[in-house]
């Protein structure tokens, strides 16, 4: 969808302008052994979310198989990403984080 932003094109008359740089999206997936309460834990720590919203983010998850937690900048979202998989790891959690490009 068109999001507004400008795209960086040059023409004569004006100054030749950078395009924003792209938007990555942080999802979570579904496994069948991570319990629910520590998916919205990740969900409220994480992501800033207030438990309602972590807890439908999480059902969304369980149901649908994945769901994208957030959208920021590239370095911001693997940050978060590797976050979230060290701390799933160092408490013996499965769970997966992953970015991909917001198209
Ligand atoms: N399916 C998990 C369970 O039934 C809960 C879960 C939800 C796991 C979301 C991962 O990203 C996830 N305990």
């Amino acid at each position: 969808p068109d999001d507004g932003r400008e795209e960086g094109v040059a023409t004569a008359a004006s100054k030749p302008r950078l395009a924003r740089p792209p938007l990555y999206k942080v999802l979570l997936f579904n496994d069948d052994y991570t319990p629910m309460d520590f998916v919205v834990v990740i969900l409220v720590e994480f992501f800033h979310m207030p438990t309602e919203k972590a807890t439908q983010i999480m059902l969304k998850i369980h149901t649908e198989g994945k769901a994208v937690c957030g959208v920021f900048s590239r370095d911001v979202a693997e940050t978060k990403a590797q976050q979230v998989n060290d701390f799933s790891r160092e408490n013996n959690q499965p769970l997966l984080c992953h970015v991909e490009v917001d198209q």
